[in-house]
């Protein structure tokens, strides 16, 4: 058993989603009531080596502070190394079976596009499910193209109770669209990492 969780506010960010101070924008996240946080330094600007891993530890210690569990997406051995609270993985990534002896008690995400590898998810021992793209979406370069809410009902019809999250352009305007298909909560880059105002934009999501 993982330990409990919120999918309500779920805030992903990297030092290359954010234009100014990456940890400034997640101290002030977490102060407006984020419920959970993913690391996801990822791309050609990504931090690596030991400034990644000082960035890594950073954004941990304030999701400590904030009492908010700190997800690291993919990187397995980090995630264990620094004993994050759950790690978030893709469809390529390495099988849940196999994060799951490795790491018992941790959340394990895992991003799922269509309603077969939700199944697949479900039936492979994984927490929650991040379920998109809903919208279109402009941060992810490899983006399959947006489901809709469709796809969010429909996976709230096959599992009533399991655990999703909404991602993909999803911001204040659409926040509550994707709630009423069925959503536990929405995940968000842009719409917090680029605000202008991290606190009335966790507000309204
Ligand atoms: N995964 P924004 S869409 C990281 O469909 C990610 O699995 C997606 O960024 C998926 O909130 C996405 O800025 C990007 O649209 C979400």
């Amino acid at each position: 058993m993982c330990m409990s969780f919120d999918l309500n506010k779920y805030f992903i960010m990297g030092t290359m989603n954010c234009e100014r101070n990456a940890l400034h924008v997640l101290e002030e996240a977490l102060q407006a009531g984020i419920t959970m946080f993913q690391l996801r330094e990822k791309g050609v600007n990504a931090l690596r080596g030991e400034p990644y891993a000082q960035f890594a530890r950073q954004c941990q210690s304030l999701c400590k502070t904030y009492n908010v569990p700190f997800i690291v997406n993919d990187d397995v051995e980090l995630a264990l190394q620094l004993n994050a609270d759950g790690i978030h993985v893709g469809q390529d990534d390495l099988n849940i079976e196999n994060f799951r002896r490795r790491a018992a008690n941790k959340i394990i995400g895992v991003s799922v596009h269509t309603l077969e590898q939700l199944k697949q998810a479900v039936e492979n021992g994984a927490d929650y499910a991040g379920i998109g793209p809903i919208y279109k979406t402009t941060t992810k370069e490899d983006a399959k193209p947006p489901a809709g809410v469709a796809l969010l009902k429909e996976a709230r019809l096959h599992y009533p109770h399991f655990p999703i999250v909404a991602i993909g352009g999803i911001t204040p305007m659409n926040s509550s669209i994707v709630r009423q298909a069925g959503a536990n909560g929405v995940a968000v880059i842009s719409a917090i990492s680029l605000s202008k105002n991290v606190t009335a934009t966790v507000g309204m999501l």
